[in-house]
């Protein structure tokens, strides 16, 4: 990365009328929730997703599944936003229309103030009803729980009640996945942060983007799927650059006042 690199992106959010983010694990990296697929600290590395994240894992084992998204949770709760986390915030405060589409379940976003958000890939905190009994999501507050089952049970129906994450094989929540791509497909400007883009379908936003003709800029150590599309690739992690371009984007606004 150049400060050549660095200048471009800050120019490019800071001229831009509809900026699109999308977000993955990388971003929340620094607040100390492991990725997936980093090689020596990933999730993956460390558990086979085949067990433990679908809906036939949860079927042959569900209190295997359901103890191992009860543990991650306690090691969530702790994690506070960094500052990736933030700068992300203050470029929505900038841009006069904006989505954050995110792939993270941390609600860390949230937490630093983000407020156009759209959740791909659902929410560690909340729970379901693995049947939706009563419609998609049947979302079950956590009081509402008979917490000696584990997995707990559905008030409604009796079955079980799981996360209200989105599994491998499962859907995405159909209004999200639309406006996330309606927002793609006329934005100018679609940033990319820390995601190894290899899950689908969030992975084809940023090409949906490009194709339309926005310009695609990357914060990621490392290259990715996404690399080859990038118009700008910053090589750094999120918590160190992201804050470096509301900063130039910041001196643009002073420069440009009379
Ligand atoms: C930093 C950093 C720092 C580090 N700063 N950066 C088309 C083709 C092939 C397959 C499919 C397809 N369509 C659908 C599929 C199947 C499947 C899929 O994509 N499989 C691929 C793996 C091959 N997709 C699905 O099943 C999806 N459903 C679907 O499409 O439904 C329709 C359908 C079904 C079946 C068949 C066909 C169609 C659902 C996907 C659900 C993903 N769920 C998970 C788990 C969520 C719950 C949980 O947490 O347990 O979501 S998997 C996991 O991956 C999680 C993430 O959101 C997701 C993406 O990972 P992410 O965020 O990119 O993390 P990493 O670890 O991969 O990357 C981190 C990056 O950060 C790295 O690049 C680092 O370098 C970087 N980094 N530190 C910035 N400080």
């Amino acid at each position: 990365m150049t400060s050549e690199d660095l200048q471009t992106a800050a120019e490019l959010l800071y001229q831009a009328q509809r900026v699109a983010v999308l977000t993955g694990a990388g971003v929340s990296e620094e607040s100390g929730i492991p990725t997936f697929r980093d090689a020596v600290d990933g999730l993956w590395a460390k558990y086979d997703p085949m067990h433990l994240a679908t809906p036939q894992a949860f079927q042959r084992d569900p209190k295997l599944v359901w103890d191992w998204y009860e543990y991650r949770r306690t090691l969530m709760r702790p994690a506070q936003p960094n500052n990736g986390h933030i700068a992300l915030a203050q470029i929505e405060q900038h841009a006069p229309e904006f989505r954050l589409i995110t792939q993270n379940i941390d609600e860390l976003h949230e937490r630093a103030r983000s407020r156009k958000i759209v959740h791909l890939h659902g929410k560690i905190a909340e729970n379901k009803c693995f049947a939706n009994c009563q419609g998609t999501p049947t979302l079950i507050d956590r009081e509402a729980l008979d917490l000696l089952g584990t997995p707990p049970h559905c008030p409604h129906c009796g079955g079980y009640v799981r996360p209200n994450v989105v599994w491998f094989g499962e859907t995405l929540p159909q209004d999200a996945l639309a406006q996330a791509v309606d927002f793609c497909q006329t934005c100018d400007v679609m940033l990319v942060v820390g995601t190894s883009g290899v899950v689908q379908p969030a992975a084809s936003l940023s090409t949906v983007a490009k194709r339309a003709g926005a310009k695609v800029i990357e914060i990621n150590p490392d290259i990715t799927a996404f690399s080859p599309w990038a118009d700008v690739k910053l090589l750094h992690p999120s918590g160190i650059i992201l804050p470096k371009i509301v900063s130039l984007m910041q001196q643009l606004e002073r420069t440009s006042q009379p």
